[in-house]
């Protein structure tokens, strides 16, 4: 069954075509795409590289395209734009990973999708969707319209689905620890990384959220991890465009995601670029990170 079929007439069809679409665009893109700085900064501060702006600006042609598009927000933009008249809101991590991108690591696309005319108040909860597209040997894409989880992959030019109503495990014995750094002073985290190890738990960590994720989607079972520590003690990763996506896909599946205490999805976005930390796979794997963490 391909993409259009899956879809039939549901009401953001067209949304989840024009998103295809644009991933089709960057798919091509990130084969061919200069990997040298540009010398900008995003709004995170963070250097940008060339395919960082070619897939924003993808992105963006979409939603300025896509007669359901709104309103739109991107990690590489300072505040949220109006790109038309329609009633949804586009949220969305053009390419994640990036700094993986000279070494050829597998790098993604993370969108939210809302039915609203402002991204700050807004929940996790609130979304309508999440889409998120895998820039690897092959090019996929998992995305939720709140219907459970499927994988299209791109064959010759169409998605086609390959995986149906995707299910994680109440537990799993794999873990993609990020920010190890942060063991130098939490040793609560030392204490959880420790128990993997000491419990034999399979390391799986490319230093992608998508595509570290994507394992844990695929293969049914296990946690990421990302923390905060010291002067970032909400961690690295966004809220609105890279956390609370994930979080609506897993909980989709079956699993959990938290920020150590609370749902990712109830945390209210105050502002469009706040960061959380995120424990996100497998519910009792979530939950055992909870239990370490004080
Ligand atoms: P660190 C990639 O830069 C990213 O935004 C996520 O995809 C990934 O999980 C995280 O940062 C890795 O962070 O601190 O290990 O470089």
């Amino acid at each position: 069954m391909n993409l259009k079929e899956h879809l039939g007439d549901h009401i953001l069809s067209p949304t989840i075509l024009a998103l295809a679409e644009a991933v089709k665009g960057i798919s091509q893109a990130v084969k061919t795409a200069d990997m040298g700085k540009v010398g900008t900064m995003n709004s995170s501060g963070e250097e940008q590289i060339a395919i960082d702006v070619q897939a924003d600006e993808i992105l963006r042609k979409m939603a300025e395209a896509c007669d359901q598009v709104g309103l739109l927000a991107s990690e590489e933009m300072e505040g949220e734009d109006k790109v038309g008249e329609g009633e949804y809101a586009i949220c969305h991590d053009p390419l994640d990973g990036s700094s993986l991108f000279d070494v050829n690591l597998s790098v993604g696309t993370i969108v939210g999708i809302y039915k609203t005319n402002s991204f700050i108040g807004v929940k996790g909860d609130d979304q309508v969707g999440a889409f998120v597209a895998v820039y690897g040997p092959r090019t996929t894409i998992f995305f939720t319209l709140r219907d459970g989880v499927n994988e299209f992959t791109l064959i010759d030019s169409e998605f086609v689905m390959t995986k149906e109503n995707i299910k994680v495990a109440e537990e799993g014995k794999m873990f993609a620890p990020g920010n190890l750094r942060a063991c130098s002073e939490r040793k609560d985290y030392l204490k959880l990384v420790n128990y993997w190890c000491e419990n034999q738990y399979r390391l799986r960590y490319s230093g992608g959220m998508v595509p570290d994720i994507n394992h844990i989607l695929i293969k049914g079972m296990g946690v990421f991890a990302y923390p905060g520590y010291g002067d970032q003690p909400n961690g690295k990763l966004r809220l609105l465009y890279e956390c609370a996506p994930m979080a609506l896909l897993m909980e989709e599946a079956g699993g959990s995601a938290s920020d150590g205490q609370n749902r990712v999805l109830e945390i209210v976005v105050k502002d469009l670029h706040q960061r959380t930390p995120i424990f996100v796979g497998s519910k009792m794997e979530v939950q055992r990170c909870k239990d370490f963490l004080a």
